[in-house]
């Protein structure tokens, strides 16, 4: 691992063990849960480990949440202790439980409890079409299978490094890069942020084999290459670079090409499955198709009624994978409304190709928007507008974006006169910075049919031929 400090897999495990006494001196025991909002780093990856040794449930915090959306965490997951790194505690809510700063731990030695799945390893918010996150239950089977499905797949080995530039509250830096790499013996260098700068000198310098990214981050490492060629040539001494968590449109992939002489490997997947498709190692790697199943997937393509259907029609994605959540923490309601029988529901809209290769072509709930590889419940901003004494009405949609993906704009209808700043300021003064909607338009009536149900497609297709 990297950053300001270098550390050996022998030195990852004496700091794992300081930090499970430690957890234990904090009262913590077997299925408590330790939540965490901090920064990637080392030592944050060995407060997990630490938690793991002593079989308790990590629960790792977005670091750019606010004390509102942090605090729903807190009231649903109810963490005995809460690791944070002292430049966020002002996203900590009032309520909050034992607070420890993540900062190195005394040595210390107990017993290594054996990992299996009478507890899980981790919960994973994410959000849904409700204004609130949902905690995707992950065990260690589902993690570690999973996770050596895919990377067996990518023939990662000890020989790689990986270059780890993604937040590790989600399942794509935190399950195949953090534990992909540990399972894999493999280097990883971790940093804080995305820099396309630090991709290049992790390439150079550190002899990175493996970079993984959002399309967004592909975007601002074309910016990068369009500035500076001549780190084409560098990238290409790297063996591996994928995509995912949200679209990779052809062009970037073909540019990619072009810079570097590497094809993007683009898969997909969700933090309640993990990955479930992907584009191969060696074969061909079909732009603006996520590919074939992972091995150990089982996927059919179902219509409005839920029944399957034929190769090149469009319906929605259903999954069964031995590394399916085992449900959403607290919520049996939501778990059973996601599955249908045996098979996930992914809420995403599909087409498989005669040879098996997957095209993601949209979703079935408009009200889910993903923007630089997070989701977003359209609903959440919606009811924060709301909180607005102005505000009568609010409609939050996703429109597409070159940078983002997707981008967020609201329509709202006003009871009085208010400047479209002042309810960005708004929306922005309690919710994570990526929620902001971009634009408020203030309208004079929503579109609704004639049962009064809003139409959020029409909406969308009006916003996007209008400036704000
Ligand atoms: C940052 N900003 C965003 C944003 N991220 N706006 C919209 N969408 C986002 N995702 C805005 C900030 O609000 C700010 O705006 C401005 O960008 C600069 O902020 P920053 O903090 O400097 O941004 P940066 O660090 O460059 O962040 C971009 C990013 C980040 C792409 C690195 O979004 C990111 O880490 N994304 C990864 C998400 C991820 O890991 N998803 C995996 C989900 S798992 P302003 O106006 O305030 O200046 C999953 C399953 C699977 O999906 O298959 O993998
Ligand atoms: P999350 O809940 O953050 O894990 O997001 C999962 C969602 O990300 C999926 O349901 C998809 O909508 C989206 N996603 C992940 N990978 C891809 C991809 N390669 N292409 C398109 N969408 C993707």
């Amino acid at each position: 691992m990297a950053g300001d400090t270098a550390w050996s897999y022998a030195e990852l495990d004496d700091a794992m063990r300081s930090w499970a006494a430690e957890l234990r001196r904090r009262g913590v025991t077997r299925g408590d849960r330790v939540a965490a909002l901090a920064p990637s780093s080392p030592q944050l990856i060995a407060a997990m480990l630490g938690a793991y040794a002593i079989g308790a449930i990590w629960v790792p915090i977005n670091t750019r949440y606010r004390a509102a959306e942090v605090g729903h965490i807190v009231q649903d997951a109810t963490p005995s202790l809460m690791l944070c790194d002292p430049s966020l505690r002002g996203a900590l809510p009032e309520q909050t439980p034992a607070v420890r700063d993540l900062a190195a731990p005394e040595p210390g030695q107990v017993p290594v409890a054996a990992l299996h799945d009478e507890v899980p390893a981790m919960l994973i918010y994410t959000s849904g079409t409700t204004g609130r996150s949902k905690g995707a239950t992950l065990s260690y089977e589902a993690v570690v299978g999973g996770i050596e499905a895919l990377t067996g797949l990518w023939g990662w080995s000890q020989a790689d490094v990986l270059s780890l530039q993604l937040p590790l509250f989600h399942v794509h830096g935190l399950c195949i890069g953090v534990h992909g790499s540990l399972l894999a013996g493999m280097q990883m260098r971790v940093h804080a942020r995305f820099d396309a700068g630090a991709v290049v000198r992790d390439v150079r310098d550190h002899g990175a084999s493996v970079f993984m990214g959002v399309p967004t981050m592909y975007t601002r490492l074309l910016e990068h290459l369009e500035a500076q060629p001549d780190d084409g040539a560098v990238l290409a001494r790297a063996r591996l670079f994928t995509a995912g968590s949200a679209a990779l449109p052809a062009a970037d992939l073909e540019t990619f090409e072009r810079h570097t002489g590497h094809r993007i490997l683009e898969r997909y997947g969700m933090s309640e499955t993990l990955i479930t498709f992907s584009n191969p190692l060696a074969g061909e790697r079909r732009p603006g198709s996520v590919g074939r199943e992972v091995p150990g997937v089982r996927a059919r393509v179902v219509d409005d009624v839920g029944a399957p259907i034929a190769d090149g029609e469009v319906g929605e994605l259903q999954v069964q994978t031995p590394a399916i959540m085992s449900g959403y923490w607290n919520d049996p309601t939501a778990t059973e409304a996601s599955f249908d029988g045996m098979w996930f529901r992914t809420g995403d809209v599909v087409v498989r190709d005669g040879d098996g290769y997957v095209r993601i072509v949209g979703r079935k709930s408009v009200d889910i928007i993903k923007s630089g590889g997070f989701k977003i419940s359209a609903r959440e901003i919606e009811e924060v507008l709301l909180m607005h004494p102005a505000v009568a009405e609010a409609a939050v949609v996703g429109l597409p974006d070159a940078t983002w993906g997707e981008r967020i704009e609201a329509a709202v209808c006003v009871r009085e006169p208010v400047e479209p700043s002042v309810l960005v300021e708004h929306a922005a003064s309690s919710l994570a910075d990526y929620k902001k909607p971009r634009v408020v338009h203030i309208v004079d009536a929503l579109p609704r049919n004639a049962l009064g149900k809003l139409q959020k497609v029409a909406l969308k297709k009006t916003l996007s031929g209008r400036s704000p």
